[in-house]
């Protein structure tokens, strides 16, 4: 199995997180990619290569343009402001707010921004693209006949929805995957979303098509981040009516419960008739993630990749989340063997 990566992800290295109402240094920092590289390397997937830089053609398909703009041009704005930190909103756009868009920096940063943990710092935006491309030439080698890739990307993206930033999250690397494998010739594609989190974003960027099917397994929202989104009820509307699966789990779920749903969510995947298959791959299900609570276990993460495999579509697994301790490495190798055989 081929694995892309950029070395270039170690542009995002934020120096803050705003956590319990203190700056802290940020969980998503560059060691993440270091570990995961190095165990997915020792676990004998030594095909690494560097992607092509690619352009926005794709991720304006899943992003809004104004979003991007402002993305690109974030941290200088910020910079120009004279401001001495880093690049934190703290005024947002709730109920009953006007729909205009504001003008300056500090209006525009609190308009695009779901969740203020997420500093914009230097470097963040070529970060991102970066992350971008390395998706972009997985999908390209799913859609030239490879049975599975492996996209390294960092920073993760699950997170970001049509025109907004959070979680750790900037562009939408899973999203932008599956609009490629759209235009490159599949009618029908999944995300399947294995991290910890919810993935609000990628739900917000498919809620109303019927061309993407997103299924989510997560900690439930009403006692886990990303709060606002994730239900069961959640099932898209429009032309995505019924192309939405949400399953969110209690504290301490264990991979015996967790495994069911799984199941559930592959079935519903193969009903609907995907053409290949998107994992949105975070291991913060890992018992030992700091930020996180089931309590998935590293030889659980070969039986899920099993899983995966088994429906037997070409896979593009992306990296998402997964924080705080060197056996992240590990259990994606893990995943990957699963899915290898
Ligand atoms: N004090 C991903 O896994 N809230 N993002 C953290 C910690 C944000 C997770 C609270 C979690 C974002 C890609
Ligand atoms: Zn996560």
């Amino acid at each position: 199995m081929r694995v892309i990566f950029s070395e270039d992800h170690k542009l995002r290295n934020a120096r803050t997180e705003l956590s319990g109402g203190e700056l802290v240094p940020p969980f998503e920092a560059p060691f993440r990619a270091e570990w995961i590289l190095a165990a997915v390397r020792e676990a004998g997937f030594t095909d690494v290569t560097a992607p092509a830089k690619h352009g926005l053609e794709t991720a304006l398909k899943v992003h809004d343009a104004g979003y991007l703009a402002f993305l690109e041009t974030a941290w200088e704005r910020w910079e120009a402001a004279g401001y001495r930190g880093e690049a934190i909103a703290t005024s947002f756009p709730v109920r009953r707010t006007s729909p205009r868009i504001p003008t300056d920096i500090d209006g525009q940063l609190g308009y695009y921004c779901n969740a203020a943990e997420t500093a914009i710092s230097p470097g963040t935006w070529e970060a991102a693209l970066s992350s971008m491309s390395s998706a972009l030439d997985g999908a390209d080698l799913v859609a030239a006949g490879q049975r599975a890739a492996f996209s390294l990307c960092r920073p993760p993206g699950h997170h970001a929805g049509i025109d907004s930033f959070g979680g750790y999250c900037f562009i939408n690397n899973a999203a932008v995957a599956a609009q490629r494998l759209l235009d490159k010739g599949a009618a029908k594609v999944a995300v399947l979303d294995v991290d910890f989190h919810h993935g609000n974003g990628t739900q917000d960027i498919f809620y109303e098509r019927g061309d993407v099917f997103f299924a989510s397994l997560h900690g439930d929202p009403a006692e886990a981040f990303p709060h606002f989104l994730g239900y069961e009820e959640e099932t898209g509307t429009g032309a995505g009516a019924g192309t939405t699966r949400n399953y969110p789990m209690g504290r301490g779920t264990p991979y015996s419960v967790w495994k069911v749903a799984l199941d559930d969510a592959l079935k519903q995947i193969a009903a609907y008739g995907a053409e290949a298959i998107v994992v949105s791959l975070g291991v913060d299900t890992f018992e030992k993630d700091p930020i996180s609570f089931f309590k998935l276990t590293s030889p659980d993460y070969i039986d899920m990749g099993r899983k995966i495999a088994a429906n037997g579509v070409p896979l593009l697994v992306v990296m998402e989340g997964g924080y705080g301790v060197p056996k992240i490495g590990l259990n994606v190798a893990n995943v990957l063997k699963g899915i290898s055989g």
